[in-house]
């Protein structure tokens, strides 16, 4: 079940991703037919095994000549992948003009169970946590509202195969997808660098389990991720992101140094405007990415409170739908709200992971 690298002559660690418990049912159940859409040259979708599409052995032979793999065992390990039917669905965005809603979003992510669960881990791991701020410049209360959004702590890490996720989303991405080439490309890359680490180790590539499109443990990395941001932080000479929360605090912590955090700034400050006076479409145009300074913001008529009037970076207005009914919310974000949502590419989820994070210091005070 788990693997070590065959003794990396480097300080590189080896990456162990130990399963966490008893192989669920990979979903193969309660499938609804998968929408038939298909390319002309494509029939029903998983009616062939990757073994004998041509596109997928292509693919294998690319990678084992790009990364110096084996050939057979590059071709093995892709052809034993299965298709999952119910995933590619889910990679398709919502119904266009659908309005979020902020406070609905929240309350999946934070409720007393989650924060209960979060100040036991923070308690567990205050020491790691603190070396990791040392280390990282990135404070626990981040950490902590990150592994919890994502895992619960490492309760919910996901029980598809990963090479199937991966596969399935490699060859076989919904084409309706109006980004389709892109995330197409990007599920590849993944699939080649989980390869890439597999091939490195003695684990049977068919083992490691994470979520229906292929991020592990209990932060939900990536197979590029990992190999790019994980460290070995309790100094055991591998990478365990399954079982080991020394590994998976010092990995996020790594992560968001690697994406630009900056010690000691907020992500957010709280932002007043006058609705007649504020260029709303100005402010929201760059969307997320911080593009005015706080004098241009003021001057837009958003004008950040407390320290955020001083703040010496950009901001980027950030709104926050409330449903069709209520007024949306609006933070001022920084560079640092900014990389939060380089983990994952949504203001609603790194307002989650800031306010879990907060939710559970608090309740850690008392
Ligand atoms: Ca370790």
């Amino acid at each position: 079940m788990r693997f070590l690298l065959p003794k990396p002559s480097r300080a590189s660690a080896a990456i162990v991703l130990l399963i966490a418990c008893c192989v669920g049912s990979t979903g193969a159940s309660a499938q609804k037919s998968a929408s038939t859409r298909s390319g002309a040259s494509s029939p029903v979708r998983g009616s062939t095994p990757y073994a004998t599409r041509d596109d997928a052995m292509r693919f294998a032979d690319d990678v084992a000549a790009r990364r110096g793999l084996d050939r057979e065992w590059v071709r093995a390990t892709i052809g034993s992948a299965r298709f999952l039917p119910n995933v590619p669905r889910l990679m398709l965005p919502g119904p266009v003009g659908t309005v979020k809603n902020w406070q609905t979003y929240r309350s999946r992510f934070i409720d007393p169970i989650r924060i209960a669960a979060g100040v036991r881990f923070w308690r567990e791991n205050a020491a790691t946590l603190a070396r990791a701020e040392q280390v990282y410049g990135v404070p626990p209360e981040i950490v902590v509202g990150i592994i919890g959004v994502e895992t619960i702590y490492g309760r919910n890490m996901g029980n598809f195969r990963v090479i199937d996720a991966l596969a399935t989303l490699s060859f076989d991405f919904p084409q309706g997808h109006p980004r389709a080439a892109e995330r197409e490309a990007f599920f590849r890359g993944e699939l080649e660098s989980f390869l890439s680490t597999e091939s490195r180790t003695a684990e049977d590539p068919l083992v490691p389990l994470g979520s229906y499109a292929g991020a592990m443990g209990m932060p939900q990395f990536m197979p590029s991720s990992i190999a790019k941001y994980a460290v070995d932080f309790d100094g055991d000479s591998r990478i365990d992101l399954v079982n080991n929360p020394a590994d998976v605090i010092g990995s996020v912590a790594s992560y968001f140094k690697g994406f630009g955090w900056t010690p000691g700034m907020p992500a957010t400050y709280p932002v007043h405007f006058e609705e007649a006076r504020l260029k709303k479409s100005l402010l929201l145009a760059p969307d997320i990415l911080p593009t005015f300074s706080a004098d241009s913001f003021v001057a837009a008529g958003a004008v950040p409170e407390g320290e955020g009037i001083r703040h010496k970076g950009l901001l980027a207005l950030v709104e926050l739908q409330n449903g069709a009914d209520a007024p949306p919310t609006y933070v001022a974000g920084t560079r640092n709200f900014y990389v939060i949502t380089r983990y994952n590419w949504s203001s609603y989820y790194a307002m989650s992971v800031l306010d879990l994070g907060q939710e559970v210091k608090a309740a850690m005070d008392q």
